[in-house]
Protein backbone atom coordinates (compact mmCIF):
# COMPACT_ATOMS: atom_id res chain seq x y z
CA UNK A 1 0.00 0.00 0.00
CA UNK A 2 2.94 2.49 0.84
CA UNK A 3 4.88 4.25 -1.88
CA UNK A 4 8.25 3.22 -2.27
CA UNK A 5 9.51 6.96 -2.85
CA UNK A 6 8.36 8.35 0.10
CA UNK A 7 10.64 8.12 3.34
CA UNK A 8 9.46 5.14 5.17
CA UNK A 9 7.96 5.80 8.82
CA UNK A 10 10.46 3.32 11.19
CA UNK A 11 10.25 6.11 14.41
CA UNK A 12 8.78 3.24 17.04
CA UNK A 13 10.52 0.59 15.05
CA UNK A 14 12.62 -0.29 18.31
CA UNK A 15 12.28 -0.90 21.63
CA UNK A 16 12.16 2.22 23.14
CA UNK A 17 12.71 2.04 26.80
CA UNK A 18 10.63 5.21 27.89
CA UNK A 19 8.37 6.62 25.07
CA UNK A 20 8.22 10.45 25.06
CA UNK A 21 4.91 12.37 23.82
CA UNK A 22 4.64 12.50 20.20
CA UNK A 23 5.69 15.90 18.65
CA UNK A 24 5.91 16.90 14.94
CA UNK A 25 9.74 17.53 15.16
CA UNK A 26 12.21 17.43 12.37
CA UNK A 27 12.21 12.90 12.89
CA UNK A 28 8.38 12.54 12.28
CA UNK A 29 8.20 15.64 9.30
CA UNK A 30 10.67 13.10 7.16
CA UNK A 31 8.77 10.67 7.17
CA UNK A 32 5.44 12.87 7.47
CA UNK A 33 3.80 11.51 3.89
CA UNK A 34 4.40 7.95 4.63
CA UNK A 35 3.46 7.84 8.14
CA UNK A 36 -0.01 9.83 7.64
CA UNK A 37 -1.12 7.27 4.80
CA UNK A 38 -0.14 4.38 6.50
CA UNK A 39 -1.94 5.28 10.14
CA UNK A 40 -4.85 7.51 8.31
CA UNK A 41 -7.57 4.65 6.19
CA UNK A 42 -8.91 7.06 4.07
CA UNK A 43 -6.88 9.67 4.11
CA UNK A 44 -5.98 9.98 0.31
CA UNK A 45 -9.35 9.83 -0.55
CA UNK A 46 -9.92 12.65 2.26
CA UNK A 47 -7.06 14.62 0.33
CA UNK A 48 -8.58 14.03 -2.87
CA UNK A 49 -12.41 15.19 -2.24
CA UNK A 50 -11.22 18.11 -0.70
CA UNK A 51 -10.22 19.20 -4.08
CA UNK A 52 -14.23 18.28 -5.12
CA UNK A 53 -15.62 20.25 -2.43
CA UNK A 54 -13.27 23.43 -3.40
CA UNK A 55 -14.68 22.96 -7.16
CA UNK A 56 -18.20 22.68 -5.81
CA UNK A 57 -18.25 26.29 -3.72
CA UNK A 58 -19.65 28.81 -5.49
CA UNK A 59 -17.59 32.60 -4.37
CA UNK A 60 -19.03 35.67 -5.41
CA UNK A 61 -16.55 36.72 -7.88
CA UNK A 62 -16.39 40.20 -9.08
CA UNK A 63 -14.79 41.75 -12.31
CA UNK A 64 -12.75 44.23 -10.23
CA UNK A 65 -11.16 42.05 -8.47
CA UNK A 66 -11.14 43.65 -5.40
CA UNK A 67 -12.71 41.51 -2.80
CA UNK A 68 -10.32 38.94 -1.22
CA UNK A 69 -11.76 35.10 -0.74
CA UNK A 70 -9.89 33.26 1.75
CA UNK A 71 -9.31 29.65 1.28
CA UNK A 72 -7.33 28.43 4.58
CA UNK A 73 -5.58 24.69 5.70
CA UNK A 74 -5.11 24.62 9.47
CA UNK A 75 -2.70 22.52 10.86
CA UNK A 76 -1.55 21.96 7.46
CA UNK A 77 1.61 19.86 7.58
CA UNK A 78 2.99 19.99 4.38
CA UNK A 79 0.00 21.16 2.42
CA UNK A 80 -1.83 18.28 1.54
CA UNK A 81 -5.23 19.79 1.58
CA UNK A 82 -4.29 23.46 0.72
CA UNK A 83 -2.53 21.94 -2.65
CA UNK A 84 -5.45 19.88 -3.65
CA UNK A 85 -7.93 23.15 -2.42
CA UNK A 86 -5.70 24.99 -5.23
CA UNK A 87 -5.93 22.29 -7.82
CA UNK A 88 -9.89 22.94 -7.25
CA UNK A 89 -9.72 26.24 -7.97
CA UNK A 90 -7.42 25.95 -11.10
CA UNK A 91 -10.38 24.02 -12.42
CA UNK A 92 -12.38 26.29 -11.12
CA UNK A 93 -10.57 29.20 -12.84
CA UNK A 94 -11.44 27.69 -16.56
CA UNK A 95 -14.75 28.50 -16.41
CA UNK A 96 -14.00 31.79 -13.98
CA UNK A 97 -10.81 33.28 -14.14
CA UNK A 98 -10.92 36.30 -11.97
CA UNK A 99 -10.90 33.29 -9.09
CA UNK A 100 -7.19 33.49 -9.53
CA UNK A 101 -6.58 36.92 -8.64
CA UNK A 102 -9.46 37.11 -5.85
CA UNK A 103 -8.60 33.47 -4.26
CA UNK A 104 -5.97 33.69 -1.67
CA UNK A 105 -4.72 30.54 0.40
CA UNK A 106 -3.60 30.23 3.62
CA UNK A 107 -1.65 27.38 5.07
CA UNK A 108 -1.29 27.25 9.13
CA UNK A 109 0.74 25.06 11.62
CA UNK A 110 2.99 25.61 14.24
CA UNK A 111 5.45 23.13 13.83
CA UNK A 112 8.82 25.16 12.19
CA UNK A 113 10.33 21.85 10.87
CA UNK A 114 6.76 21.09 9.01
CA UNK A 115 6.73 24.84 7.73
CA UNK A 116 9.80 24.71 6.27
CA UNK A 117 9.24 21.49 4.49
CA UNK A 118 5.79 22.87 3.76
CA UNK A 119 7.44 26.07 2.15
CA UNK A 120 9.99 24.06 0.17
CA UNK A 121 7.01 21.80 -1.57
CA UNK A 122 4.60 24.55 -1.92
CA UNK A 123 7.21 26.25 -3.90
CA UNK A 124 7.59 23.80 -6.65
CA UNK A 125 4.17 24.12 -7.46
CA UNK A 126 3.61 26.78 -10.34
CA UNK A 127 0.09 27.14 -10.79
CA UNK A 128 -1.36 30.86 -9.88
CA UNK A 129 -3.54 31.08 -6.99
CA UNK A 130 -1.20 32.52 -4.52
CA UNK A 131 -0.28 30.56 -1.44
CA UNK A 132 0.97 31.94 1.64
CA UNK A 133 2.02 29.88 4.71
CA UNK A 134 2.41 31.01 8.05
CA UNK A 135 3.90 29.28 11.13
CA UNK A 136 1.87 30.17 14.42
CA UNK A 137 -0.93 28.33 16.15
CA UNK A 138 -4.14 28.05 14.50
CA UNK A 139 -5.58 29.56 17.84
CA UNK A 140 -4.05 32.72 16.73
CA UNK A 141 -4.70 32.67 12.90
CA UNK A 142 -7.34 35.87 11.47
CA UNK A 143 -10.41 34.44 9.23
CA UNK A 144 -11.13 36.47 6.93
CA UNK A 145 -14.38 35.85 4.52
CA UNK A 146 -13.32 32.42 3.94
CA UNK A 147 -14.88 30.54 1.58
CA UNK A 148 -13.38 27.12 2.93
CA UNK A 149 -11.89 26.18 5.91
CA UNK A 150 -9.96 22.63 6.35
CA UNK A 151 -8.76 21.27 9.51
CA UNK A 152 -7.72 17.70 8.51
CA UNK A 153 -6.58 15.34 11.69
CA UNK A 154 -5.89 18.73 13.65
CA UNK A 155 -8.28 19.57 15.61
CA UNK A 156 -8.01 16.78 17.61
CA UNK A 157 -4.42 18.46 18.98
CA UNK A 158 -5.90 20.78 20.33
CA UNK A 159 -7.50 21.73 24.08
CA UNK A 160 -10.56 20.65 24.15
CA UNK A 161 -11.70 23.62 26.45
CA UNK A 162 -10.40 25.49 23.47
CA UNK A 163 -12.57 24.22 20.55
CA UNK A 164 -15.39 25.85 20.39
CA UNK A 165 -13.59 29.00 20.60
CA UNK A 166 -11.34 27.79 17.88
CA UNK A 167 -15.06 26.42 15.90
CA UNK A 168 -16.41 29.65 16.41
CA UNK A 169 -13.59 32.11 15.40
CA UNK A 170 -13.74 29.79 11.86
CA UNK A 171 -17.45 30.21 11.86
CA UNK A 172 -17.57 34.36 12.27
CA UNK A 173 -14.73 34.47 9.69
CA UNK A 174 -16.52 32.56 7.09
CA UNK A 175 -18.66 34.28 4.33
CA UNK A 176 -22.17 33.02 3.92
CA UNK A 177 -21.53 30.38 1.18
CA UNK A 178 -18.50 29.11 3.60
CA UNK A 179 -17.64 25.74 4.43
CA UNK A 180 -15.70 23.78 6.69
CA UNK A 181 -14.08 20.70 6.20
CA UNK A 182 -13.61 18.87 9.41
CA UNK A 183 -11.61 15.25 9.87
CA UNK A 184 -10.77 13.97 13.12
CA UNK A 185 -10.35 10.15 14.50
CA UNK A 186 -13.36 9.74 16.55
CA UNK A 187 -14.53 7.25 19.32
CA UNK A 188 -17.54 5.70 20.01
CA UNK A 189 -20.00 5.84 22.92
CA UNK A 190 -20.65 1.90 22.37
CA UNK A 191 -17.67 -0.28 24.08
CA UNK A 192 -18.70 -2.68 21.16
CA UNK A 193 -18.13 -0.73 18.65
CA UNK A 194 -15.43 1.10 19.89
CA UNK A 195 -13.93 -2.24 20.07
CA UNK A 196 -14.83 -3.07 16.55
CA UNK A 197 -13.41 0.12 14.98
CA UNK A 198 -9.94 0.32 16.85
CA UNK A 199 -9.47 -3.83 16.07
CA UNK A 200 -10.18 -2.23 11.99
CA UNK A 201 -7.57 0.47 12.11
CA UNK A 202 -5.18 -2.14 14.30
CA UNK A 203 -5.76 -4.44 11.38
CA UNK A 204 -5.47 -1.53 8.95
CA UNK A 205 -1.83 -0.39 10.18
CA UNK A 206 -0.89 -3.82 10.42
CA UNK A 207 -1.42 -4.46 6.55
CA UNK A 208 0.49 -1.25 5.72
CA UNK A 209 3.62 -2.75 7.60
CA UNK A 210 3.99 -1.67 10.87
CA UNK A 211 4.48 -4.37 13.88
CA UNK A 212 2.57 -5.00 16.93
CA UNK A 213 5.47 -3.10 18.47
CA UNK A 214 5.31 -0.35 16.65
CA UNK A 215 1.56 -0.12 16.78
CA UNK A 216 1.71 -0.06 20.65
CA UNK A 217 4.47 2.78 21.08
CA UNK A 218 2.92 4.83 18.99
CA UNK A 219 -0.50 4.86 21.19
CA UNK A 220 1.44 5.34 23.93
CA UNK A 221 3.19 8.27 22.75
CA UNK A 222 -0.37 9.93 21.27
CA UNK A 223 -1.66 9.27 24.69
CA UNK A 224 -3.36 12.46 25.99
CA UNK A 225 -1.79 14.31 22.98
CA UNK A 226 -4.50 13.21 20.26
CA UNK A 227 -8.05 13.44 22.20
CA UNK A 228 -10.36 11.80 20.03
CA UNK A 229 -14.62 12.74 20.88
CA UNK A 230 -17.80 11.36 19.44
CA UNK A 231 -19.16 11.96 15.99
CA UNK A 232 -21.81 13.87 18.02
CA UNK A 233 -19.79 15.75 20.31
CA UNK A 234 -18.07 17.32 16.87
CA UNK A 235 -22.15 17.84 15.54
CA UNK A 236 -22.73 19.30 18.69
CA UNK A 237 -20.03 21.86 18.78
CA UNK A 238 -20.33 22.80 15.52
CA UNK A 239 -23.93 23.52 15.94
CA UNK A 240 -22.94 25.58 19.05
CA UNK A 241 -20.25 27.15 17.09
CA UNK A 242 -23.05 28.64 14.79
CA UNK A 243 -22.96 26.13 11.72
CA UNK A 244 -26.25 25.47 10.40
CA UNK A 245 -25.14 21.82 9.23
CA UNK A 246 -23.01 19.21 9.65
CA UNK A 247 -23.08 16.29 7.79
CA UNK A 248 -20.20 12.94 7.77
CA UNK A 249 -19.47 12.52 4.04
CA UNK A 250 -16.56 10.27 4.87
CA UNK A 251 -15.91 7.70 7.20
CA UNK A 252 -13.53 4.70 7.38
CA UNK A 253 -13.19 3.02 10.53
CA UNK A 254 -12.96 5.63 13.46
CA UNK A 255 -12.11 8.15 10.96
CA UNK A 256 -14.26 10.39 9.66
CA UNK A 257 -14.92 13.72 7.70
CA UNK A 258 -17.66 16.07 8.43
CA UNK A 259 -18.81 19.39 6.24
CA UNK A 260 -20.18 22.21 8.09
CA UNK A 261 -21.59 24.92 6.10
CA UNK A 262 -22.50 28.81 7.78
C1 LIG B 1 -2.91 16.94 6.11
N1 LIG B 1 -3.89 18.49 7.70
O1 LIG B 1 -1.93 16.34 5.64
N2 LIG B 1 -1.61 25.18 15.58
C2 LIG B 1 -1.13 24.88 14.35
N3 LIG B 1 -0.85 23.62 13.96
C3 LIG B 1 -1.02 22.64 14.86
C4 LIG B 1 -1.48 22.89 16.16
C5 LIG B 1 -1.78 24.23 16.52
N4 LIG B 1 -2.24 24.56 17.71
N5 LIG B 1 -1.55 21.71 16.83
C6 LIG B 1 -1.12 20.76 15.96
N6 LIG B 1 -0.80 21.32 14.78
C7 LIG B 1 -2.74 17.63 7.43
C8 LIG B 1 -2.46 16.66 8.54
S1 LIG B 1 -1.42 16.47 11.08
C9 LIG B 1 -2.37 15.13 11.55
C10 LIG B 1 -2.47 17.27 9.90
C11 LIG B 1 -1.63 13.96 12.06
C12 LIG B 1 -0.34 20.67 13.55
C13 LIG B 1 0.84 19.72 13.71
O2 LIG B 1 2.07 20.39 13.73
C14 LIG B 1 0.66 18.79 12.50
O3 LIG B 1 1.40 19.24 11.40
C15 LIG B 1 -0.84 18.87 12.18
O4 LIG B 1 -1.38 19.87 13.05
C16 LIG B 1 -1.59 17.58 12.40
O5 LIG B 1 -4.00 16.99 5.54
O6 LIG B 1 -0.42 13.89 11.91
O7 LIG B 1 -2.33 13.05 12.61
Amino acid sequence: MSDNSKQKDNIYASPQAEISRFSFDNTVVEVFEDMIERSVPGYNKIIQMTEIIAQSLEPNLDDANDTKIGYYDLGCSLGASLLAIKRGLVKTSQADPNIIQQAEITGVDNSAAMIKRCQHIVDQDHTPIPVTIRCESIEETPIDNAMLVTLNFTLQFIPLENRLALLSKIHSGMNNQGALILSEKVCFDSAVEQEIMERLHYDFKSANGYSEMEISQKRSALENVLVAETIDAHKTRLSQAGFSNAEVWFQCFNFVSLIAYK
